[in-house]
């Protein structure tokens, strides 16, 4: 498998700083330590790109990505971690709500849930936030290689039908960073992408 070129190139602390460019962006979404730097990395088949960590909550930025010329990759910060207070809770709303509001370029949102556990109220609401504002969704669950086929079926079924009445939900797709589960289908959804 070849690796894709990926280079950071800033990140956004405030709406100011968001980036002017050419490309399709692509948002990656989800709780603190569900996976999306992994899942990145996964993508472009590099280790480092975006940063890994065990402590979860640390990144309250957006990191940008150039991808390959073609994408440009948002990591977004993530949500529901217990120690967070309640001025960066808030934070994070207004930094993810002004990108999802702003962003020109927006082509898709991936929403990572961890496939071993029910999704969380606020990956509910943020779906729902998604269909309600006409902003194309992709499900992506992560950290498949923890769990037996059955139950991973199981957790896309569930996911499925949650979301059977939704217009701007592509699909539901079982993923896994470590072993390569759901790689090429993600990439062939990516490669469909244009402004
Ligand atoms: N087994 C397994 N572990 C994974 C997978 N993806 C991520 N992890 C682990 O989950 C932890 C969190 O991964 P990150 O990629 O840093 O998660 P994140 O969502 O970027 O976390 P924040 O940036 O803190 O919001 C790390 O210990 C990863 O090694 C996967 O597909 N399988
Ligand atoms: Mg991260």
């Amino acid at each position: 498998m070849l690796t894709m070129n990926a280079e950071f190139m800033l990140g956004a602390a405030d709406k100011s700083q968001f980036p002017h460019h050419k490309y399709p962006e692509i948002a990656f979404t989800g709780r603190s330590n569900v996976g999306k730097s992994s899942l990145l990395n996964s993508i472009v088949l590099r280790k480092n790109l975006a940063h890994i960590s065990s402590t979860p909550g640390k990144t309250q930025q957006i990191n940008f990505f150039n991808v390959e010329e073609k994408w440009v990759f948002a990591d977004m910060p993530g949500f529901g971690y217990a120690s967070t207070g309640k001025e960066n809770r808030e934070k994070w709303r207004k930094l993810n709500f002004e990108y999802f509001e702003s962003s020109e370029n927006l082509r898709l949102i991936i929403a990572l849930i961890d496939s071993r556990h029910d999704p969380m109220s606020t990956d509910l609401a943020l779906i729902e936030w998604y269909e309600d504002h006409k902003k194309d969704f992709l499900i992506v669950l992560t950290k498949c290689d923890k769990l037996k086929p059955t139950a991973i079926a199981s957790r896309q079924k569930q996911l499925e039908h949650l979301v059977h009445k939704c217009s701007f939900c592509r699909e539901v797709l079982p993923y896994s960073s470590m072993s390569g589960l759901g790689r090429n289908q993600l990439i062939g959804i990516l490669k469909k992408i244009s402004l």
